[in-house]
């Protein structure tokens, strides 16, 4: 672990494919942000995706119904900060194209989600996220904040270590291990004996590489696993990803975009059932 080392942050990230770093987010945010979870997900906020429920339905038949909700910072401003959030942006500048020459320090994000992991929700199988969001200088990053203690019970993230390296992107195929994992397919053609689960108290920030292999398991314990997770890439990549020759759904949270002359277009919200 690596703190309050700026020049060390990027050489870790880039040795290992991973950094974590806790207490970037404080008590009292984790809490805010497990609020507007809730009025998120039972569908406070008017969204196509996600249909209204009573307001006297408990937290956990709330959150029990979506697995993930992409996209909330269109329509919540209090996700569009954390996004932002200064002390993640500081890391960001810092680490997101660290190994490309010249880079300038520019940061966009590209997707958020929440996810809700009540007991019983299954995990996610092994991916790399540059498989669907692929940029021209590997420097896709996530940074995915826990909202509570993330541990091997409750379904935290494991990885593999220095699967990044090689930058080879493993096809995923259809999996038969839905009693573990959600709908989404598996990412195959690798040895993953050396996984390793990330644990982390709530408030901490684990930030890894597009090109890293990870997962999740299913929640076996009976706490949540709240998380918001959001997707950045230097701002100098395009972003050939939905269909689009440079996706423009797109934030900048660090220096300047050299595209910006191509405009914007608003994210579309979605939500994923199971
Ligand atoms: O939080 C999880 O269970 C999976 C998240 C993930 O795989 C990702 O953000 O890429």
């Amino acid at each position: 672990m690596v703190q309050g080392q700026p020049n060390l942050w990027a050489k870790s990230y880039i040795n290992d494919g991973y950094l974590m770093l806790p207490d970037l987010i404080t008590q009292e945010e984790c809490d805010d942000l497990k609020a507007e979870m809730l009025k998120i997900f039972r569908g406070d906020y008017p969204c196509e995706a996600i249909p209204p429920m009573p307001e006297t339905v408990s937290e956990t038949e709330v959150l029990d119904r979506i697995m993930c909700v992409g996209e909330p910072h269109v329509f919540s401003p209090l996700v569009r900060r954390y996004i932002e959030h200064p002390k993640i942006c500081e890391v960001l500048q810092t680490i997101v194209g660290a190994h490309i020459p010249f880079w300038d320090g520019g940061v966009k994000c590209m997707q958020s989600m929440m996810l809700s992991k009540v007991p019983g929700h299954t995990g996610n199988p092994w991916h790399q996220d540059e498989h669907p969001i692929p940029t021209r200088d590997r420097s896709l990053l996530g940074a995915w904040i826990t909202l509570d203690d993330s541990t091997i019970e409750n379904g935290c993230l494991w990885v593999l270590p220095n699967s990044h390296r090689s930058g080879v992107i493993y096809d995923r195929v259809p999996h038969d291990k839905r009693h573990e994992f959600d709908s989404c397919h598996e990412a195959v053609g690798f040895d993953d004996t050396d996984e390793i689960p990330i644990e982390m108290p709530a408030g901490s920030v684990l930030f890894f590489n597009g090109y890293l292999l990870h997962r999740s398991k299913k929640n076996r314990s009976d706490t949540f696993r709240r998380i918001l997770v959001s997707h950045y890439c230097s701002t100098a990549s395009w972003l050939g990803w939905k269909g689009q020759r440079n996706y423009r759904g797109i934030t900048t949270v660090a220096g300047e975009d050299p595209y910006i002359e191509e405009g914007h277009v608003t994210p579309n919200v979605w939500a994923r059932w199971e």
